[in-house]
């Protein structure tokens, strides 16, 4: 394992954007001490050539010392996994976590009808999360294509090997979900969001989740039909207590490290 005081936190945050075609294909960022700079860089260009649509021809890597002040060190959520039989039950199942998390119907569904038709203008994937108001369901993010970016979120090595220990007892794992689990502990910590909906955009990935406090992170399958190239993330945000400059500030710049994890609970299969 490699060293990692928390108490110093003097982390480097290493980031990779990868290109096939001038398109972007893969980015993704690790948090680590000085001894994990070199291991981090080797296995995030290792992910850009391996990546499933395509090796990348262009890979950019940067390394930035972290400002100690931002680190925060956080727990993940409990993990539970749903199996529908379908995508409509799923999508139901979803609505009703959300309405759980404090969600209005109407957010919900304006949520949702902007994930399927594509979120961006001209009906393209964003390249970062929607803000929707969880009452009206209206749409807050500054910029439309973009989205918001949360960043600057990985684990503790600590954190990293009891979460796929915890995982691999349970036979689930991957990337993607060690991911969007940090990113979603990220966002659940966030000043005034209440709630996050995402199902990816790859045409092969039809596992999506709904993430709450409460609740934690609920991981439902299919919550999009396979080949369907459409997806994106909802961060639901009380309306009563809109702080969009803090939340911004936090989710772009706040260092977030998952030294700890919660439970993890084993699938579930429903009819609706
Ligand atoms: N911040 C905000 N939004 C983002 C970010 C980010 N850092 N990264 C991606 N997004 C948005 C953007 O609109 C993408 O199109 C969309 O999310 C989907 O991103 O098994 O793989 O990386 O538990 O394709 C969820 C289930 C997988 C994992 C999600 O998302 C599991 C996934 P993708
Ligand atoms: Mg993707």
């Amino acid at each position: 394992m490699l060293a990692f005081d928390p108490m110093k936190a003097h982390l480097y945050s290493v980031r990779m954007h990868a290109s096939l075609e001038n398109r972007h294909i893969s980015g993704a960022e690790r948090l680590v001490g000085k001894e994990g700079v070199e291991e981090a860089a080797a296995s995030l260009v290792r992910r850009a050539l391996d990546h499933a649509q395509g090796s990348a021809e262009s890979i950019r890597l940067s390394v930035d010392l972290v400002d100690p002040d931002q680190v925060h060190f956080g727990c993940l959520p409990d993990v539970h996994t749903f199996d529908a039989p379908d995508v409509e039950s799923a999508r139901k199942k979803a609505l009703q976590l959300l309405l759980l998390a404090g969600v209005s119907e109407d957010a919900v569904r304006s949520a949702m009808e902007n994930l399927v038709a594509g979120a961006a203008p001209g009906g393209g994937n964003m390249r970062g999360a929607m803000l929707i108001g969880h009452r009206s369901g209206a749409r807050f993010e500054p910029d439309r294509a973009k989205g918001v970016r949360a960043r600057h979120m990985d684990y503790s090595p600590k954190g990293r090997a009891e979460l796929d220990a915890a995982l691999c007892d349970q036979g689930i794992g991957g990337d993607r979900l060690r991911d969007a689990l940090v990113l979603a502990a990220k966002v659940m910590a966030a000043p005034g969001v209440l709630a996050e909906l995402c199902w990816s955009d790859d045409p092969d990935y039809t596992t999506g989740y709904v993430a709450a406090p409460q609740l934690g992170y609920n991981r439902i399958a299919p919550l999009k039909t396979r080949g369907d190239e459409r997806g994106g993330r909802a961060f639901f945000i009380d309306e009563d207590r809109r702080q969009p400059e803090a939340l911004l500030r936090y989710l772009r710049h706040a260092v977030f490290v998952a030294d700890s994890i919660g439970r993890i609970f084993p699938p579930e299969r429903f009819k609706q």
